[in-house]
């Protein structure tokens, strides 16, 4: 049963993550997209204090970087946004509607950016240019037209500016409705609801500075050798300084493991690399909340020994007494949730859970680091509260060295939620705009992402209109949403390229162009810049610097106003004049959102300023002012986690993807060329169905009860992959067919898509089940 496999794209990778391979890919992504010099100098200027901020990922910069601060899936992004070929009204006029959609994500991308505003002609099946005013005209009057503001859906895709995102809050909330669907509602709401319960806020904890005095680090569920790379440069420190780094993950991903940093010349030329974990604990898919229930446990038994010893205990106890609340509860429900469940739904063992409780028990200052293998679960809420008892239990938030470190998704996913993109609003917010531009929001709570899409599902939502991303595809269950989408009576999609989402036609459909990061944006008074939040709550300024693909695109801020004045005939707003000068916009936000003081001035600051994060000082924004322990009933954090079925199946992003954006058909670290076909399968699994390599299977999703349902995956190549037993793996968004719409975290409406019970069939070559 060797991973060998060179016909079918499958050969284990064995070098490190980063060093010259990753070079490798850059030089490709940039040959394969840019034609221009000048775009290839402005990859230099990515995360510097005078150019953008990088559109990958949301990790921080450094504040007194003085190399480059750039990374292989970076560099994608860029070239990806800044490449020379377009995607023109000739193409559109040359091909349909029907002719698109049978392209995949891969070439609707690839055929570059837009360049004109379009609306869809239902005669001729295709997308035709229009002009911008008669475009807003229309919109204007349908939007004017229906009678329920909350008929209509906003949707944010997290790479949308704070003044942009600020714009879209303000013109869907004076148009009179919080539905306010957006990615993050998939991805980090889990962090944004449970840790504001838990510590009173819902953002990390840590910055950049805290990793250089923590003891130990811990990554449960992110893959940051693809999805966070700069993140290497920052635990390949910790590892040099001899702290320890323990990888909590179902797969065993590269970058988790060895890493050559690309800017050391030492590592690069020596062919050497740094190990990263310390550790590798193969958890099982949805076993995250049993795992760390048992970490507790060993943790209350050392403390309990250790005192019945007159030693010091393991728990600190002061912090406890001083700064939480819920203590008992926590202890009671440990006492009760019995080892052999937390061995059976974890799959670890006694011996692992002792290790890391051990580690952890000896480390003064601990960090831990998750992603969506930790909130993309029915209870990843409880999941991320989880992870805040642990840390809770000894002190280890609200000192430096030591916090919580959700990475975040989207560059500024953060900032927009900050801002306001929240169905969710609090009083004071709503108070806030009230006072500063006159009219009066609405208080009913809006729709997140699932529920934006039921409400489409079942006709109450007539309109949708999406600010930048790819809803249709990101989110789970496409049977229902595709289906839902083409009930609309109007889809506005504001992009830089073609997507599926915008071949999924209403009734009146357009598809607007707009700027991207990298380009210069010039408004009334002169070249404007945007801000951006990072995981670490850092607010800094990001200015283009290319000439614009197209002398037809609009800025986001620029086209939200003119769709606002288009639309509120008696708005209180004066839109034109705060998309003359984007500063006016900052002043609005500091106006309305606590942490912004000085917002114009401190973005010249090198680097930018920190929002304040009550926690981090101790200071508990709960309403009894402590931190909370929060329990959690059980220890199932998906109903099939319980019921441990045959198989569980967990969605990934490949090396070569940026959400459901595909630079290309390779998964680098995980060993698979020119596919995404496959589903990863641990080697004793495979064994016990006599599978190998290369075998073709189907999945069929279970319902909770087991039995099989209609959602099924056919034709995958099995890859026999160094993972936890129990578990299966495939690529997103071609899985999202398996997640059932309605399997969401109650609490936070985030998507299961780490945890789907499935069963394989196995089948022939000639494509007879077996
Ligand atoms: N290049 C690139 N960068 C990106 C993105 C991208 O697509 N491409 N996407 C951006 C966005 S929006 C986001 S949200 C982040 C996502 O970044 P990550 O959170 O790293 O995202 P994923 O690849 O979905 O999955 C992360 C890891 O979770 C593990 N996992 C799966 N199921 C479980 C489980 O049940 N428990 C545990 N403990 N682990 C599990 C997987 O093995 C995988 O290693 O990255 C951002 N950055
Ligand atoms: N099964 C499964 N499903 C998932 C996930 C998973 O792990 N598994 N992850 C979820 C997560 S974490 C997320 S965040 C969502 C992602 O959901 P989205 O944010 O909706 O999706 P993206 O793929 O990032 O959006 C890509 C599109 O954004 C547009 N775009 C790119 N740059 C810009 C810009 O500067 N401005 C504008 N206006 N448009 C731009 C382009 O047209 C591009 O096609 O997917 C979720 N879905
Ligand atoms: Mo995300």
């Amino acid at each position: 049963m060797k991973n060998q496999n060179k016909d079918i794209g499958i050969v284990p990778y064995g070098g490190p993550a980063g060093g010259w391979g990753a070079l490798k890919a850059v030089v490709d992504a940039i040959r394969g997209q840019m034609s221009v010099k000048e775009n290839i100098i402005a990859l230099f200027k990515v995360n510097q204090p005078q150019g953008f901020d990088c559109p990958g990922c949301a990790w921080p910069d450094p504040q007194y970087h003085s190399s480059f601060e750039f990374c292989e899936n970076g560099a994608k992004a860029v070239s990806w946004e800044a490449t020379s070929k377009r995607n023109t009204p000739e193409f559109f006029a040359a091909h349909t509607v029907s002719a698109l959609w049978k392209l995949n994500a891969f070439e609707l991308e690839g055929e570059g950016r837009l360049t004109h505003p379009m609306k869809y002609n239902s005669t001729s099946d295709t997308y035709q240019t229009i002009q911008w005013e008669t475009a807003f005209r229309e919109i204007g009057t349908l939007l004017r037209n229906y009678i329920d503001p909350n008929s209509v859906e906003f949707y944010t895709s997290g790479r949308t500016s704070n003044e942009a995102a600020f714009l879209w809050q303000l013109f869907a909330r004076e148009y009179g409705t919080n539905n306010f669907p957006d990615c993050s509602n998939m991805c980090h709401e889990p962090t944004s609801v449970g840790l504001l319960q838990s510590i009173g806020i819902g953002k990390g904890t840590v910055n950049l500075e805290d990793f250089n005095h923590c003891d130990l680090v811990l990554c449960i569920g992110h893959n940051p050798g693809t999805n966070h790379p700069r993140m290497l440069a920052t635990l390949r420190e910790v590892s040099k300084r001899g702290k320890k780094i323990v990888a909590i993950n179902p797969l065993r991903e590269r970058g988790l493991e060895r890493f050559t940093l690309p800017q050391s010349p030492i590592e690069m030329l020596s062919m050497r690399s740094t190990q990263i974990a310390s550790m590798y604990y193969k958890v099982r898919v949805g076993g995250d909340a049993a795992m760390l229930k048992g970490i507790m446990k060993c943790l209350l038994v050392m403390h309990k020994d250790r005192i019945s010893l007159k030693e010091q205990g393991v728990l600190d106890e002061t912090f406890i007494k001083e700064h939480t609340e819920g203590f008992d509860a926590l202890k009671a429900d440990l006492d009760e949730t019995e080892w052999s469940y937390i061995f059976k739904v974890s799959g670890m063992t006694f011996a692992d859970l002792q290790n890391i409780a051990h580690l952890y028990a000896t480390a003064e200052n601990t960090i831990i680091c998750y992603g969506m293998g930790i909130t993309q679960h029915q209870h990843g809420t409880q999941n991320v509260q989880q992870i805040a008892n642990l840390l809770l239990l000894r002190g280890n938030i609200g000192k430096r060295g030591a916090g919580i470190c959700p990475l975040r998704g989207h560059s500024n996913v953060q900032g927009d939620r900050t801002v306001g993109i929240t169905e969710k609003p609090p009083l004071w917010m709503l108070n806030n705009i009230e006072k500063v531009f006159g009219f009066k929001p609405p208080h009913k709570h809006g729709h997140g992402a699932v529920a934006a899409i039921q409400a489409i599902r079942d006709g109450k939502a007539k309109a949708l209109l999406c600010l930048g991303g790819n809803l249709a595809e990101a989110i789970s269950d496409p049977q229902v949403t595709f289906k839902a989408m083409r009930t609309l009576d109007l889809v506005v999609h504001i992009a830089t390229k073609l997507n599926r989402s915008h071949l999924l036609l209403g009734k009146h459909n357009y598809l607007f162009p707009v700027l991207g990061r990298t380009e210069v944006d010039r408004q009334a008074s002169g070249v404007q810049s945007i801000t951006v939040e990072d995981s670490m709550s850092m607010v800094h300024a990001s200015r283009g610097t290319l000439m614009p693909v197209s002398p037809h695109l609009k800025s986001e801020p620029a086209l939200i106003a003119d769709l606002a004045k288009a639309t509120l005939l008696n708005s209180r707003v004066d839109w034109k004049k705060m998309v003359s000068d984007y500063s006016l916009i900052r002043d609005a936000i500091e106006a309305i959102i606590p942490g912004f003081d000085n917002f114009n001035k401190r973005i010249l600051i090198p680097g930018g300023f920190r929002l304040p994060i009550a926690a981090s000082q101790r200071k508990w924004l709960t309403p009894s002012s402590k931190a909370q322990f929060k329990v959690m009933q059980g220890i199932n954090e998906d109903p099939c986690s319980l019921k441990c079925h045959d198989l569980v199946l967990t969605t990934l992003r490949s090396h070569d993807q940026y959400n459901t954006t595909l630079y290309g058909l390779n998964d680098r670290y995980r060993g698979v060329t020119g596919r995404r076909d496959v589903l990863f399968i641990a080697a004793a699994e495979a064994e016990k169905r006599q599978l190998r390599d290369g075998d073709k299977v189907n999945i069929i999703t279970l319902d909770n009860e087991g039995n099989r349902t209609k959602r099924r995956l056919d034709n995958l190549t099995l890859v026999v992959y160094d993972m936890a037993p129990g578990s299966v793996a495939a690529y997103y968004p071609e899985a999202n067919i398996m997640v059932p719409l309605e399997s969401y975290d109650n609490e936070s409406g985030t998507p299961s898509y780490k945890s789907i019970p499935v069963v394989l069939e196995l089948i022939d070559t000639l494509g007879v089940l077996l």
